[in-house]
């Protein structure tokens, strides 16, 4: 079977996954779009023999589409994707699930009243060959214990419409997931450490900032928030265990040597460096889909992370280690 995908929010993320779709992911087609740009629209449907909605909630309400994939900004999240699950369609909702906890917790209340998971999170680090090489070398138990994680997050630079609490919010949001699916435990608290500013650009962000988080079992996680590095997307990460430490590989695949020394590419942006994340995410999703079944991420993992966020934007602004306050985790999610 192939599934019928309708595509709410063309824009860059959504072309790049139908993109992916139409060409190396089996299983699925985009047969719908709308955006809040209609000429956009019609644009990104035309040039893939799809039909153009005028709202997203015709796009979810046609019999034609079999499963939604949302790639709008955040705060649009919430009502398409509770109108999914009201129309008891699968979903792909890209990060963050939406902008406040509150708002996940509607999402979670529409999908305990359905007694189904539809909803999975664009969290497409869960999918990347050397953060699950590092999981699985932390769950066979050979270096024990996880004690403390180091990340580091940089981007080269970001848009004007970038604003303060984007760090925690857009950036460390991928850390703040990856982390509790590696380590397999909730985060209580945030503290953020302010250190000198860089001088590029963007003087209203905190830039760097350290986001510095701790589990429930004491695990101390420190996330190097650099979004206008300047030199690339460098993406890091070191677990230290009670026998040893497993730390993301360089992931360029040659080193060129010449004259002027050993050069490595270093990658631009997120689809260059979680290109084969993103294949992997959609695949498994749309493979599920194809029968019926959920896959990835949770709402409630949305949840979790937009809770992290909250307390990590807090910390932001004011000095000082703020828990993570969230409810316990209903029986749905398990
Ligand atoms: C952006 O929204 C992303 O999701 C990227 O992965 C991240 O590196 C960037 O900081 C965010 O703004």
């Amino acid at each position: 079977m192939t599934v019928r995908i309708g595509m709410i929010g063309p824009g860059g993320m959504g072309r790049a996954h139908i993109d992916r779709i139409h060409s190396v992911i089996a299983g699925g087609r985009v047969v719908a779009v709308s955006d809040i740009n209609a000429d956009n629209a019609q644009a990104v449907a035309d040039s893939i023999g799809a039909k153009a909605f005028a709202t997203s909630e015709e796009l979810i309400e046609s019999p034609d589409v079999d499963a939604v994939m949302i790639c709008t900004l955040g705060p649009a999240h919430e009502a398409d994707v509770i109108a999914c699950i009201e129309a008891g369609k699968l979903v792909f909702c890209e990060k963050p699930l939406a902008p406040t906890a509150s708002a996940c917790l509607n999402i979670m209340a529409a999908e305990q009243k359905a007694g189904r998971k539809l909803v999975t999170v664009g969290f497409m680090r869960r999918f990347d060959a050397s953060y699950r090489e590092m999981k699985k070398t932390l769950d066979d138990g050979e270096i024990g214990e996880a004690l403390m994680v180091h990340c580091a997050h940089r981007n080269p630079t970001v848009p004007d419409s970038y604003t303060w609490d984007m760090a925690i919010n857009d950036t460390a949001i991928h850390e703040i997931d990856t982390m509790r699916w590696l380590l397999g435990e909730e985060f209580v608290s945030a503290r953020v450490d302010k250190p000198k500013k860089t001088s590029k650009q963007f003087g209203q962000l905190q830039d760097p900032l350290v986001l510095v988080l701790s589990t429930t079992s004491g695990v101390r996680v420190d996330d190097e928030v650099f979004v206008n590095c300047q030199y690339g997307y460098d993406i890091r990460c070191e677990l230290v265990a009670e026998l040893g430490t497993v730390s993301l590989g360089d992931q360029e695949k040659v080193v060129r040597a010449d004259v002027t020394g050993r050069h490595n590419h270093i990658v631009r942006d997120h689809n260059e460096r979680f290109g084969a994340a993103f294949v992997t995410e959609v695949q498994e999703w749309i493979t599920a889909a194809a029968h019926g079944q959920h896959s990835g991420s949770t709402s409630w993992d949305g949840y979790a992370a937009a809770c992290v966020c909250d307390a990590g934007v807090k910390a932001l602004t004011d000095d000082g280690v703020v828990p993570v306050e969230m409810i316990d985790k209903p029986a749905l999610y398990s």
